[in-house]
């Protein structure tokens, strides 16, 4: 009888190890593209985005959009580097090349400039930091792209 206890025990404890492993995991891909951006961006590794590494890595992403290197991001390199990045088109259900550079395209030519890429990253930066510390955490950058996939 005690046999069959600890063996109904240790079946129990599998499958809790077995469930957390796999919601853990879940939970891991669908915050992957956010964590790895985190990792990249956070040069000194001290845990957090500043402003500066923020700026940075919004400047890097700019030229690697930028494939002409003319200094401007048009709506189809922008489209291009998803692909190249992600492998896979933009899905219907992304916000278009297009729609996006009208968030941040003040002069409204429909190209984005390194300036208007540089402040629209930094109105996202203090959209995304509700701590209002000047600083990005890795929950802030998770929840701040979750917000904008929805
Ligand atoms: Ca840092
Ligand atoms: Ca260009
Ligand atoms: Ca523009």
């Amino acid at each position: 009888m005690a046999r069959f206890r600890m063996t109904t025990f240790r079946g129990i404890i599998t499958l809790a190890t077995l469930t957390l492993a796999s919601l853990a995991c879940a939970a891991e891909s669908r915050s992957a593209g956010a964590d790895a951006e985190f990792v990249k961006m956070d040069t000194n590794n001290d845990g957090k985005v500043s402003a500066d590494e923020h700026a940075a890595g919004a400047k890097q992403m700019f030229d690697t959009m930028d494939e002409n290197r003319d200094g401007k991001v048009t709506a189809a390199e922008m489209d291009a580097s998803h692909e190249r990045v992600t492998g896979s088109k933009a899905q219907e259900s992304d916000m278009r090349a297009a729609e996006k550079i009208k968030v941040v395209d003040t002069d409204g030519d429909g190209v984005l400039t390194a300036g208007e890429h540089a402040a629209g990253s930094r109105v996202m930066l203090e959209k995304m930091d509700t701590g209002k510390d000047g600083f990005l955490s890795r929950e802030e950058l998770a929840a701040g792209h979750a917000r904008m996939k929805k």
